[in-house]
């Protein structure tokens, strides 16, 4: 049996927390042969730390043989202490009224406490996932304040909208979703994204020539993958979970696999026409488990170099809405 590792989620006892603790307790993100301590943590009101203790107990009585322990923290410097991963989760939701500006500098100030405390106590290999909206954002800020590990390390995940845009194109092609392939997201995980269609195939066959609706990939597909989000609100009442969960699955899995090419947001070099220093998605491929390479050299027509200067420019905008968090 493999040592344990450490996994701090932060935000445990929320609607995701409530999918995902149970996926890495059971083995699905780390291996079934990977034990894990699960570091969790939560804000200190006592609603949240309830129901935590609660979802702690579920946990238990699943008798996952995986999960060896647990510590249910408030304290940052408890919840990241040793850890090899680091899966930030809670953040602030939009109240009613509340612009996009209060709300990243809002999250902002959750990241840049979350990014110094993973400086100060992680391990020295972790890797931190952000799944916390506005979540290219906050990562940037994060991994701003944390100067011991390098920027690489921290990705925030837009594979829950390659997931929905690989489910849209096989709908549309009345195909299984393992027939798509090479659908990657770039840009800001927000209604600006772009799914960068042109390069996925279905079958091995470019997807332009399979659906051949130009107009349709061009807008109702961008438009419903960019406003899934919204979709499954206005539905169900509640954003989405189980979904999301299960992209952090695959967002980790998929990084700790080589070979393996999936949209990570990443910090940009330039690659693309994104600026320097945003985090942006990008086609990533898994090296070594844990790192990755961006996949460069894609071709982009007029119509991908336009959105992705749009989602491009957003990205911008919020980073210098967060100015004074970044150091
Ligand atoms: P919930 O509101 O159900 O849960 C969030 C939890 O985080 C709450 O229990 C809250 O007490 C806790 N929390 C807040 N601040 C904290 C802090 N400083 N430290 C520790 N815990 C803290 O939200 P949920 O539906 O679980 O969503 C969590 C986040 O994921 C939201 O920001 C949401 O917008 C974002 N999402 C990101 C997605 C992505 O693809 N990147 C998709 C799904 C989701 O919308």
């Amino acid at each position: 049996m493999k040592s344990p590792i450490r996994v701090a989620v932060t935000g445990a006892a929320g609607q995701i927390g409530y999918s995902l603790l149970f996926r890495i307790a059971s083995g699905q993100m780390f291996g079934d042969d990977q034990p894990v301590i699960l570091q969790l943590i939560e804000i200190p009101v006592d609603k949240a730390m309830k129901a935590l203790e609660g979802v702690a107990m579920e946990l238990d009585d699943c008798a996952f043989p995986l999960l060896q322990s647990m510590v249910l923290t408030s304290d940052p410097a408890v919840g990241f202490k040793d850890v090899n991963w680091a899966l930030l989760v809670g953040s602030k939701p939009r109240g009613p009224g509340m612009e996009r500006a209060e709300l990243l500098k809002d999250n902002g100030k959750i990241f840049v406490g979350q990014g110094q405390a993973i400086d100060r106590n992680a391990a020295e290999d972790c890797r931190v996932v952000v799944v916390g909206n506005p979540a290219n954002t906050n990562c940037m800020i994060g991994a701003n304040q944390c100067k011991r590990l390098d920027p690489t390390r921290w990705t925030a995940m837009v594979r829950l909208d390659q997931n929905r845009a690989a489910a849209q194109l096989a709908k549309k092609a009345s195909v299984q979703v393992k027939e798509v392939d090479n659908i990657f997201i770039f840009g800001n995980h927000s209604p600006t994204m772009f799914p960068a269609f042109a390069h996925a195939t279905i079958n091995n066959r470019p997807v332009p020539e399979v659906i051949g609706h130009h107009d349709w990939l061009k807008g109702e597909f961008c438009e419903t993958v960019g406003k899934r989000g919204a979709a499954i609100i206005a539905a169900r009442g509640l954003s989405s979970a189980a979904s999301a969960a299960n992209a952090l699955v695959d967002h980790v899995q998929d990084l700790r696999t080589p070979g393996k090419i999936h949209s990570v947001a990443v910090r940009s070099d330039g690659a693309y026409g994104f600026d320097e220093n945003v985090w942006a998605g990008l086609p990533v491929k898994t090296a070594a488990p844990g790192d990755y390479e961006v996949v460069t050299g894609m071709d982009m027509d007029d119509f991908a170099q336009q959105k992705i200067a749009t989602t491009n420019a957003e990205l911008v905008g919020e980073r210098d809405t967060v100015k004074e968090m970044l150091t």
